[in-house]
């Protein structure tokens, strides 16, 4: 998969270079991250990529033509799906990061300041993402969050290829509880069921707390989601046992 960053903050990406599953991906031919910066694609003596918003207001507008030039230079190697990061967008899920992890490639826009001037928008940009419902100082941090998300899904990258289908998310319900040695760590112990070496006892032992987790903390999930006869069963029968402490 191959991305390019349109970003004022180039500096910033070396961290998903410099650490963890990232830079396994990125070292691998499999994924390659470049970036681009609007500033290299100015006209003037002081490199000049913002300006004051028409009508007035708090802040600064990121200019058209940098902006344009800089996208001409990307579509020279890059002809993927160009996204605008900003909390305009629609909001970021698991889903939409599958999808966007199967393409060969992306170009991913990084607003400052109040945003990009709205011709741009208009005329080069393909999709606009959120990360959610609160406001960061530029779309970097967001890229970054995408970029990660989607690297840790490519064939080879994760520890495991199960790692990935048994998240949290790619089934619609929260995480189960991992536990590793020691067996009794303070006084707090690990069930017993995963001592055992029952996979089929441990399997349901797990679904339980992934539903019951899951109800307690984002029942949204579950509205949203079709459950399996066998959920749907193990969701009665823990209603049953809270019933009748
Ligand atoms: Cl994509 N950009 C900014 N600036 N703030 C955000 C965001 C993006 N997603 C959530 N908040």
């Amino acid at each position: 998969m191959r991305i390019d960053v349109i970003t004022l903050f180039p500096g910033m990406f070396d961290v998903l270079r410099e650490n963890g599953i990232t830079r396994i991906a990125l070292e691998r031919e499999s994924a390659g991250l470049s970036c681009y910066n609007p500033r290299d694609f100015t006209g003037d003596r002081h490199r000049t990529v913002d300006d004051r918003p028409y009508g007035g207001g708090p802040g600064m507008v990121m200019m058209p033509e940098p902006l344009d030039r800089c996208i001409d230079a990307v579509r020279q190697a890059n002809s993927g799906p160009l996204i605008y990061l900003s909390p305009q967008g629609e909001t970021l899920d698991q889903r939409l990061v599958e999808e966007l992890a199967g393409l060969p490639s992306l170009v991913f826009l990084c607003g400052r300041y109040e945003g990009v001037d709205e011709r741009i928008l208009v005329s080069r940009v393909d999709r606009e993402v959120s990360i959610g419902d609160y406001v960061l100082a530029g779309g970097e941090l967001a890229a970054m969050v995408l970029i990660e998300c989607m690297l840790r899904l490519l064939p080879g990258v994760l520890g495991s290829a199960e790692s990935a289908t048994q998240d949290s998310f790619s089934a619609g319900l929260l995480d189960h509880p991992h536990y590793t040695r020691p067996e009794d760590y303070r006084g707090m112990r690990v069930p017993g069921v995963l001592l055992g070496g029952n996979h089929a006892e441990i399997g349901r032992w797990r679904l339980n707390r992934s539903l019951e987790r899951t109800r307690t903390r984002r029942p949204d999930l579950l509205e949203r989601r079709m459950l399996s006869e066998v959920e749907q069963q193990l969701l009665t029968a823990l209603d049953t046992e809270q019933n009748d402490e």
